[in-house]
């Protein structure tokens, strides 16, 4: 003790020793909000504390940030790059808290300071830089590789702009841009000064050097710099944090110089504006590609950017460009950094001279790809032109790619002459395209769907013909998702009841839950089960009276669909059913006894009519249902705007039943449908995905499985479906498509939802909608039946949650990192 101190007793009681966790933590608090907020430590609001207690956890992580580096460096291990057009962490303050064990030390000093910690949390407005599924995944990914201590790297985008936020006006999808920035960053580093060019145009130009060798080199390009902004993640309790390096555009300082000659102030800013706008929006589509050039410069942004940081960390090891596959592996989250292969042939052959032949081999051991979408729309594609004009040099190399590998083709398949067709890079009719994913497929050592069946249909369809080509490249990868995320932190009191009886090991080795089964025979362990799960779903009423003004009953059934709004995922066949059920409660009072709230939530990509539409037509169902006296307590429609992963901690702890029901063979994996299941709600859903393998693992009496396979999908469409078949057949079906096509949602424009109706009669019914009605309505009805008997209800869920341990992201990451990447922890 300090004599300062002990002389100080009159005017202070004693203060606890500043080693004390909480007390060191609060006066990094304090000492931000002075020194880095500018504010006063006497009387700092809410947003201060929350950006203070930010900045207090960005130093821990930082430390243990470069500390890892170290190890990563020291051992000389092979590192994994992960590059993703979209990443969506969501919010980071207990995500952080819990990873570093400081979660009631931070409760401690917050208390002491007169806040919560909840309220604090609150504060937080997440990142949205990805759109759903896949940007989610790759956060998972980072946060398994971090607590795996897997020497990887996190690259993707510093969108200025993320995932537009989402209001519903007088039923209305409304889109908000975004401006997640506008608080400041505290979770991240800028490092302004470090920063990468990237050359975009030009014309190639081709010369003979002194050795009379042939050469490439781009002219006129414009140039736009990277800079990297760094976040960290890090690994549960393990002292290990990884950097998630997302780009930001700024203009090129030659461009600043320049400017000063020209005499054109004006202009110039101009131009400086046009070049940082490639990082400024993430593109909100999801599974249907925009085709702008904006987003082409996007991709292509990323991927010069990573490489050169890539090939500047391994010059420095002064080996052979032949060793770079057995120290590094690039790993491509969907096709979209696909041009990252010719961007490192470039650099091979253009700059560092080695022959296609040494560059190719490189290349191909350096690459993995992940496909996470079948749809025919999703795969993408781009118009030859646009491409010769933005990047001329790659379409030359993809050229190239493509000559000696159809060579070969021809070779290994002399009897089958449309296999080159089929297989190029470049799709040739009217117009040509550059296909990404033949790209992705060609320049990689391995290529993986994302559940089992997701896999099997790339084998057997969609790259049926590159399955014979290159057998030995094909392989899945089931999805996972993170425990810490979507268990331990979204409901944090059903976490504190499974440790409590098995101990804290299935935070990091969630197989463990394996361990609750011998429990669910036990009354107590029911009943506090039950119990937890009834206080969130009031927590979920009471936010959804406070958000939508609509009193549900906690009691009742929480029916939930939350994800994008896609044709495919078919939030349609779900509010179907929803009209039928209130179509017999008008009709037979007395024949739906089971109270139940459905609960609906996602965006819609801004230009996807279709989708806007049913987002729509929710929104009329509900409110003519909610003002109806006649249905009372029974049923409840509610839309949560704004969708997000903040949202999905709030929803998915309160879920009894998870709806999963996309058309057979068009969901790759699904990965909401884990979470779910993981929190104890009960699936219903079609043989679709990663839905398969849950009833493998949870078991088929314990979840709702329905409709056609995928095979029969194909059978039936090939004998040519006919949806008005269904229509005709079943009465209950045509009751409710005539009052949506008779506007009995939609009094004051009767036409409204036509168009939707048309969909399914009259323009083939693309997913089927019609063909699954009737097993949907009879799994619902067992699913409600199933819910009467709640101490059955209760197994179900206890049984769902102690055999998840399977679809953890650790267990997906080992796999990748075993089975493709050559990885181990450090
Ligand atoms: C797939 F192709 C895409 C895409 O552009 N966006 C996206 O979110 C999803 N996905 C799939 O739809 C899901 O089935 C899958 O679980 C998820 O990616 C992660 O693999």
């Amino acid at each position: 003790m300090t004599s300062q101190n002990s002389g100080n007793r009159k005017s202070r009681l004693p203060e606890a020793p500043a080693t004390r966790p909480a007390e060191s933590l609060k006066q990094d608090i304090l000492r931000h909000v002075l020194y880095s907020l500018g504010r006063d430590t006497e009387r700092p609001d809410r947003q201060t504390v929350f950006r203070a207690l930010a900045l207090s956890l960005r130093d821990r992580l930082v430390e243990k940030w470069i500390a890892s580096q170290r190890d990563i460096y020291s051992r000389s291990s092979k590192r994994v790059y992960y590059l993703s057009l979209e990443f969506l962490p969501g919010p980071f303050l207990r995500e952080n808290l819990i990873a570093l064990g400081l979660e009631n030390e931070a409760r401690e000093a917050l208390t002491d300071m007169g806040f919560g910690l909840d309220d604090v949390a609150d504060e937080e407005y997440e990142p949205g830089l990805g759109n759903g599924g896949l940007g989610r995944l790759a956060s998972c990914y980072l946060d398994s590789m971090a607590t795996l201590r897997l020497p990887a790297y996190g690259y993707g985008i510093h969108y200025a702009y993320g995932i537009f936020y989402q209001l519903i006006k007088e039923g209305r999808q409304v889109e908000r841009a975004d401006n997640w920035l506008r608080g400041g960053t505290h979770w991240e580093f800028e490092r302004s000064h470090y920063v990468h060019p990237v050359r975009f145009y030009g014309q190639v130009r081709e010369w003979v050097d002194e050795q009379g060798r042939l050469r490439h080199s781009l002219e006129n390009a414009t140039t736009v710099m990277a800079m990297a902004c760094d976040m960290f993640i890090p690994g549960h309790k393990n002292d290990y944090v990884l950097n998630m390096r997302l780009w930001a555009a700024k203009t090129s300082r030659e461009f600043e110089f320049s400017f000063f000659n020209t005499g054109d102030y004006i202009g110039a800013v101009e131009e400086k504006i046009r070049d940082e706008n490639i990082s400024m929006v993430l593109y909100p589509n999801d599974e249907a590609p925009e085709g702008k050039e904006l987003r082409l410069k996007q991709q292509f942004f990323l991927v010069s950017a990573t490489i050169q940081d890539i090939v500047r960390r391994f010059r420095k090891k002064g080996i052979a460009w032949d060793q770079l596959p057995r120290k590094n592996v690039i790993h491509l989250n969907e096709t979209h950094p696909a041009v990252a292969i010719p961007e490192l042939m470039r650099i091979l052959v253009d700059e560092e001279l080695l022959t296609w032949e040494e560059a190719w081999y490189i290349c191909v051991r350096t690459f993995a790809y992940t496909n996470h979408t079948v749809l025919p729309e999703a795969l993408e594609v781009w118009p030859e032109d646009l491409f010769r004009r933005l990047l001329p040099r790659h379409l030359q190399i993809i050229h190239e790619i493509n000559r000696r590998f159809l060579h070969d083709v021809r070779r290994q398949f002399p009897n089958d002459p449309n296999i080159l067709g089929r297989v190029s890079l470049v799709h040739e009719g009217e117009s040509r395209w550059v296909r990404m994913s033949h790209l992705a497929i060609v320049g990689s050592f391995s290529v993986n769907g994302v559940s089992a069946h997701h896999s099997e249909i790339l084998k057997e369809s969609v790259f049926h013909d590159f399955y014979k080509i290159f057998p030995e490249r094909f392989n899945n990868k089931t999805n996972g998702i993170t425990p810490r995320r979507w268990l331990r932190q979204c409901n944090p009191t059903l976490a504190w009841l499974i440790t409590e009886h098995i101990g804290p090991e299935w935070l990091t080795d969630l197989a463990q839950l394996k361990k609750l089964e011998p429990y669910v025979n036990s009354e107590g362990f029911h009943r506090a089960w039950m119990e937890v799960r009834l206080r969130n779903k009031h927590k979920l009423a009471e936010y959804i009276r406070d958000k939508n003004g609509i009193t549900v009953m906690p009691e009742s059934l929480f029916d939930v669909h939350v994800k994008r709004f896609h044709e495919y995922k078919r939030q349609l066949l779900n509010v179907l059913h929803v009209i039928a059920l209130y179509n017999r409660i008008r009709s037979s009072p007395g024949s739906v006894t089971v109270p139940r709230t459905y609960i609906f939530g996602g965006k819609a990509a801004p230009g996807y009519y279709m989708a806007k539409h049913i987002i729509r037509l929710i929104n009329s169902v509900a409110y003519t249902i909610n003002t109806d006296p006649r249905v009372g307590d029974l049923l409840k429609v509610v839309f949560l705007q704004n969708y997000c992963v903040t949202l999905a901690e709030r929803i998915i702890p309160a879920t009894d039943l998870s709806e999963q029901i996309s058309t057979a063979g068009m969901e790759a994996s699904g990965t909401g449908n884990m979470k779910f299941a993981l929190n104890g709600a009960i699936t219903i859903g079609t043989h679709d995905g990663a839905n398969i393998e849950i009833m493998e693992h949870v078991g088929n009496e314990n979840l709702f499985l329905f409709g056609l396979l995928s095979h029969e999908v194909n059978e039936m469409r090939s004998q040519g479906y006919n949806p008005r078949l269904f229509y005709e057949r079943d009465s209950e079906l045509r009751e409710v498509l005539d009052m949506i096509a008779g506007g009995f949602f939609s009094p004051s424009e009767p036409h409204l939802f036509r168009d939707v109706v048309e969909s399914l009669l009259n323009h083939g019914d693309r997913y089927m909608v019609l063909a699954d009605f009737r097993s949907y309505v009879y799994r619902q009805q067992d699913a409600a039946n199933a819910f009467m008997d709640q101490a059955a209800w209760a197994r179900m869920s206890m049984l769902n949650t102690s055999r998840m341990g399977f679809f953890s992201s650790d267990r997906a990451v080992d796999e990748y990192a075993k089975d493709i990447w050559g990885v181990s922890g450090v």
